[in-house]
């Protein structure tokens, strides 16, 4: 995609705020300093629409920007921030799944993680719990230029293994500061953006139950 506008839309706390005219969303998970923001920031090619810090635990809101009218980039609180109180994280929790299970104009989920270090525990159960709901869901293995380039099959393997990615799931190598996946990561987007729009991507109960044509998953071709 060629981007020709981008724009902040809201900080949103929960559904009432969510914006209404039903275009595609791409939400972005990750733990908090991870470079989710940053992430979009180069996706858009701008240098500090989403808010980047170098102190964690920033983004507290779930942040839409929009990008040429046409799908939204959904910023998502960053999960492991020691700092956070407990009632906090109870409503982090809270808010991402309701929004994960019920949003359907979501197309796409991108988790975040740092190609650098092997993932977090919250990094395995945010994959495992994606995975769970069957999300469509792309891995982004963000800092890749903060390692050489001759050790990334290794920190890929290493991530790949200890996520539980297998052969058929979107995994991208990423930087922000080089621009190392950008290319790709747009095409997939594009592709997850035009899946037919036929009720929630993910309910398990109702899928369960029922005969309904199941959306396109590009990511099984
Ligand atoms: N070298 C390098 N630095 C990066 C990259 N991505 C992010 N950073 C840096 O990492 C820090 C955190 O980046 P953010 O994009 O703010 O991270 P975030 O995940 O949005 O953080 P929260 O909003 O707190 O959850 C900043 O200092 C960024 O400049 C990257 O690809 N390469
Ligand atoms: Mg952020």
């Amino acid at each position: 995609m060629k981007v020709n506008n981008a724009e902040f839309i809201i900080s949103a706390v929960g559904p009432d705020q969510y914006p209404v005219d039903a275009l595609p969303e791409i939400a972005l998970a990750g733990r908090s300093n991870v470079g989710k923001s940053s992430l979009i920031n180069r996706m858009i090619n701008r240098k500090n629409l989403a808010r980047t810090s170098s102190t964690p635990g920033k983004t507290q809101h779930m942040n839409y920007y929009r990008v040429n009218e046409s799908m939204y980039f959904v910023d998502f609180p960053g999960y492991g921030y020691a700092k956070v109180s407990k009632t906090q994280r109870a409503s982090w929790g809270k808010m991402v799944e309701k929004y994960m299970a019920e949003r359907d104009t979501l197309k796409l989920v991108l988790l975040i993680v740092d190609l650098r270090h092997p993932p977090t525990g919250n990094d395995k159960m945010m994959f495992d719990w994606l995975k769970h709901y069957d999300l469509p869901l792309c891995v982004v293995a963000t800092k890749a230029d903060k390692i050489p380039k001759t050790r990334w099959p290794k920190h890929i393997k290493i991530m790949k293994q200890e996520l539980g990615v297998l052969p058929g799931d979107n995994f991208i190598s990423f930087s922000s500061e080089i621009g190392l996946g950008k290319d790709e990561l747009w095409e997939l987007i594009d592709r997850y953006n035009q899946v037919s729009e036929e009720g929630p991507l993910a309910d398990p109960e109702i899928e369960d139950g029922g005969n309904e044509p199941q959306p396109e998953e590009p990511s099984e071709a």
